[in-house]
């Protein structure tokens, strides 16, 4: 593995990317529609929940933090073997353009591996197919490898878990000492996609079931009577999108008098952004509030050392 002969391998690490200033947000806005500009009213709408946010995502940083910490643990378990590129959805560098830039180099083959865990052809799917296309445009040919899901990777089930379990239990004690003896749900998220998707098979809703069902395991918790799947951040369009929304899920737990309160597990997003940070932070809170419920939500992955280390293996064994 460490033969300086050999040449390295290429791996295009991908993520959903985000306006790196509020100049940039109609542009993005307009990507995100396949080009297709927004109205006013849903551009100022979108400027609004940035702004309540501070302005700005944070997720152009963590994921420029996500990258350095999985080529340091690469290169910590496999020195000069592998060349981690960015490569966003909706912001540069493109996909595509990574996945060029690496055929280009000289790597002996492309890893794609996505900052999210769970497979979808709507999501992971497409994001591989552009790794592809960005090696045909390169004019290279070469191996590619997908990595296409990381949905139940023992160190994500334990990052999520442990974190889940100390706000479990401080929800427990704060109810406990007000005297209140209704009961804590989880409510484990991901990202809401159009029904159409699901109706034609994805297995999307099977990938967040089964990250859920590990990390109830690992608390031993009971599906209904402790914990339940919501979707979140449903897009602004007439389509059916996949339910329950969440903020349904808060309506419905403040309307049963033995739920004092909520615990959201965004087990779908791996990184603090707009659709946690607005959304959970801010949307689901104060709806949660306005129900009566005590309020949490899980620690996102960012550049947690042991998730990057287990995702540096994964990489390293895909081309084994
Ligand atoms: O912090 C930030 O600036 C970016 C936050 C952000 C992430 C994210 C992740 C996912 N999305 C997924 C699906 C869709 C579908 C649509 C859609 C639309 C938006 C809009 C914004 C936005 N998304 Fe996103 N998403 C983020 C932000 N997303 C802003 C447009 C306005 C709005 O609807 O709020 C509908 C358009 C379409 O059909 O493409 C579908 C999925 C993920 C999780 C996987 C991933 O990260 O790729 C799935 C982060």
């Amino acid at each position: 593995m460490t033969d300086e002969n050999t040449p390295p391998t290429g791996v295009v690490l991908m993520a959903y990317g985000t306006p790196r200033h509020p100049d940039e947000v109609e542009a993005y806005y307009t990507d995100i529609r396949r080009g297709r500009p927004p109205t006013p009213e849903a551009l100022a709408d979108l400027v609004a929940r940035y702004d309540a946010i501070g302005g700005i995502s944070p997720l152009a940083v963590l994921t420029a933090d996500q990258r350095n910490a999985l080529q340091g643990a690469l290169d910590a378990r496999a020195p000069g073997r592998f060349r981690v590129t960015l490569g966003l959805k909706h912001a540069d560098p493109k996909v595509e353009a990574g996945a060029a830039q690496l055929a280009r180099s000289g790597v002996d083959a492309i890893v794609g591996l996505v900052l999210a865990p769970h497979y979808s052809s709507y999501s992971i799917g497409q994001y591989q197919q552009r790794v592809r296309d960005g090696v045909d445009q390169a004019g290279a040919s070469m191996p590619v490898v997908a990595i296409d899901s990381w949905a139940t990777e023992p160190a994500f089930i334990e990052f999520l878990g442990d974190d889940l379990r100390s706000r479990h239990e401080a929800m427990t004690s704060a109810l406990a000492e007000a005297g209140d003896d209704r009961s804590i749900r989880v409510v484990f998220t991901a990202h809401s996609l159009p029904q159409r998707i699901i109706d034609e098979g994805d297995p999307y809703p099977d990938q967040l079931r089964s990250t859920a069902e590990a990390v109830a395991d690992e608390l031993r918790l009971t599906e209904g009577d402790d914990w339940m799947i919501g979707w979140q951040s449903a897009g602004r369009t007439p389509e059916p999108w996949i339910g329950p929304d969440i903020l349904q899920v808060i309506d419905d737990l403040g309307a049963d008098p033995t739920v004092g309160g909520v615990i959201i597990c965004a087990c779908g997003f791996v990184a603090d952004h707009l659709e946690v940070l607005y959304d959970l932070d801010i949307e689901a809170r104060h709806r949660a509030d306005d129900a009566g419920l005590l309020f949490d939500r899980t620690a996102c992955v960012n550049d947690d050392e042991d998730v990057m280390d287990a995702l540096a293996r994964r990489v390293i064994d895909a081309v084994r």
